[in-house]
């Protein structure tokens, strides 16, 4: 046994190299990212495998696969890459898994860094998988441990669901000795993983099977555990337990189911409804354990208290102030900084100053100030900045690689003059197939890609494909040779760029504008990552740097 100081992402990374992970599989995405990056660390002997994938279904097929071969393997992303992952996913509780297969999903209640709010908990219902949700880092560590064994011993993928709060704080965790599993057969009987209807008919039922063992193992599971005191209750689910014991103490008269394990073990909810008269729902994301205990008729007699009465906030991340007016008691109204005589000056969020966007937005806006007003369409990454003064260059930014899909609708539906701007890493994820489609058709839309070499936004990590590789891709998806334009973004270049992309505009059907420089970060962080694609860059290769 060690003890290491961790965060909740790093404990589920631990917990899987401790199993015996054979591979780990990623698209970054905060607050996920740090799961990936903690075992790419500690695996530099390459005994485990792990790069980023394209994207996050990509990256789900990719550990399945590798279950199927006879390794254990982790998956893991934001909770709306589970929304790119959902396919492979929804189907992956039908073949199940042969070695240990583990998704660990970081959900982000508050939107610190993401386009919206959804619960990872719907997820596994929805696909009738078992998931964990721990409340501290250790039991990350230890749900990820648990999380192989019941993959293993139930042939199914097994999810575990984090938070931001949670995922990246740091908390004191002991280890346990590491265990390397033989490996196992690969998946013999073609009929299990080969879901024609016939035998995916027969995998379903299997999944609800077993969905009464799933629900017998979250019952008796030490990870769920319910303490009856006095009539007034609380379930608290994951996190909400450290709520509800820096509010509350542990000394308290409340009776107390925590949740870690679900299915919902409903024999534990009865018994503390039964016992108590009223019952307080904390649970962090949606109103999941709330909804079902309610249900659609309410439970007579008694008040179930939580999101869906107004008890607690539907939206954003749990406070201690919010869990203590949710048991009657007065907000403490935290700490706030003015207090310490420090005015801090409120900071709108902008690219860095000496940024390639910025000189491609310069060039993109000046070229298409005209008479009719632009359609632009943006995408998810650094460049979503130029939303903002000076720039105001997007109109609509909705998901990762919708930029393209919505200029070609736009297009359809008559306007112009439309451009969709992508970055490199997001145009790879989900940009490349609906290029296909615009060129197929020859759409009127300008598509500019922002090539800086790498994924800035998520901390700097290796795009698969930057420079000439990238321009090759571009040729590739049936892209007209004529209308790809590759441009410098440095402010010296910035009449010859106005007038290229100004052209490509006028052209009516498809043209793909590449702005290359990389990120000014590039330099530090291939330092840092020793990452290859950098450091070609930082030696003055296929990019400006
Ligand atoms: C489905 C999904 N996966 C991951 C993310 C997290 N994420 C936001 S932007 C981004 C990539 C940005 O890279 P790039 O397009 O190269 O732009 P840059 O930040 O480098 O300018 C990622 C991975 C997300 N928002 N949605
Ligand atoms: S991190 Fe890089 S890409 Fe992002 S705003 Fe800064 S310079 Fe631009």
């Amino acid at each position: 046994m060690s003890i290491e100081l961790l965060l909740g992402d790093e404990a589920v990374a631990l917990g899987a190299l401790d199993s015996g992970i054979g591979g780990a599989f990623s698209y970054p995405g905060t607050p996920a990212t740090e799961i990936f990056e903690f075992v790419e660390r500690r695996c530099r002997d390459g005994e485990v495998s792990a790069r980023w994938s394209a994207n996050e279904k990509i990256a789900y097929e990719e550990a399945m696969g590798m279950s199927f071969a006879g390794k254990r393997a982790i998956v893991s992303m934001k909770h709306v890459g589970l929304n790119v992952a959902a396919d492979p996913f929804m189907s992956s509780a039908l073949t199940g898994a042969n070695a240990g297969l583990v998704l660990a999903v970081a959900d982000d209640p508050g939107m610190h860094s993401s386009q919206n709010e959804q619960d990872t908990r719907f997820y596994a219902d929805f696909a009738r998988l078992p998931l964990f949700e721990p409340a501290d880092q250790q039991e990350a560590y230890d749900m990820a441990r648990a999380a192989f064994e019941v993959s293993e011993r139930h042939g199914l993928p097994v999810v575990i669901r984090l938070v931001t709060r949670l995922a990246h704080s740091r908390s004191r965790v002991c280890t346990r000795a590491p265990v390397r599993p033989p490996r196992r057969g690969r998946v013999e009987d073609w009929r299990e993983w080969t879901l024609l209807p016939t035998n995916a008919r027969k995998r379903f039922a299997r999944l609800l099977d077993l969905q009464d063992t799933l629900r017998t193992y979250s019952l008796r599971s030490d990870f769920n555990h319910m303490t009856l005191r006095g009539p007034r209750g609380v379930i608290l689910c994951g996190i909400a337990r450290n709520y509800f014991h820096e509010v509350i103490g542990a000394d308290t008269d409340y009776s107390v189911l925590k949740l870690g394990v679900y299915p919902i073990p409903a024999p534990l909810v009865r018994q503390l409804v039964d016992h108590c008269t009223r019952v307080t729902v904390i649970e962090e994301g949606y109103p999941y354990v709330e909804r079902q205990l309610i249900g659609l008729l309410g439970v007579p007699g008694k008040a179930i208290q939580g999101k869906l009465d107004g008890t607690l906030p539907a939206q954003g991340e749990l406070t201690t102030d919010i869990v203590r007016m949710a048991l009657g008691l007065r907000p403490t109204n935290g700490h706030p900084l003015s207090s310490s005589g420090v005015e801090v000056p409120a900071r709108p969020p902008q690219l860095c100053d000496g940024c390639p966007h910025c000189d491609t937005y310069r060039a993109i806006v000046e070229a298409a100030g005209g008479s009719e007003r632009p359609y632009l369409f943006g995408d998810i990454g650094c460049y979503t900045l130029a939303a903002f003064p000076p720039y105001n260059a997007i109109d609509a930014c909705v998901d990762m690689g919708a930029s393209i899909g919505m200029a070609i609708g736009a297009a359809k539906a008559g306007a112009h003059p439309v451009i969709a701007t992508i970055g490199d890493s997001t145009f790879i994820h989900s940009g490349m197939s609906a290029l296909i489609g615009a060129a197929h058709d020859n759409v009127n839309i300008t598509v500019a890609i922002l090539d800086n070499a790498l994924i800035a936004m998520t901390g700097g990590q290796e795009v698969l494909a930057t420079g000439d590789d990238l321009t090759r891709i571009i040729r590739g998806l049936g892209v007209d040779e004529r209308h790809i334009v590759v441009l410098k973004a440095v402010p010296s270049a910035h009449e010859e760029n106005v007038r290229l992309v100004r052209k490509e505009i006028e052209y009516r059907g498809l043209s793909v504008v590449v702005t290359q420089r990389a990120c000014i970060h590039a330099k530090r962080r291939a330092v840092e990552t020793g990452a290859l694609a950098l450091a070609g860059v930082s030696a003055g290769g296929r990019l400006p740097g």
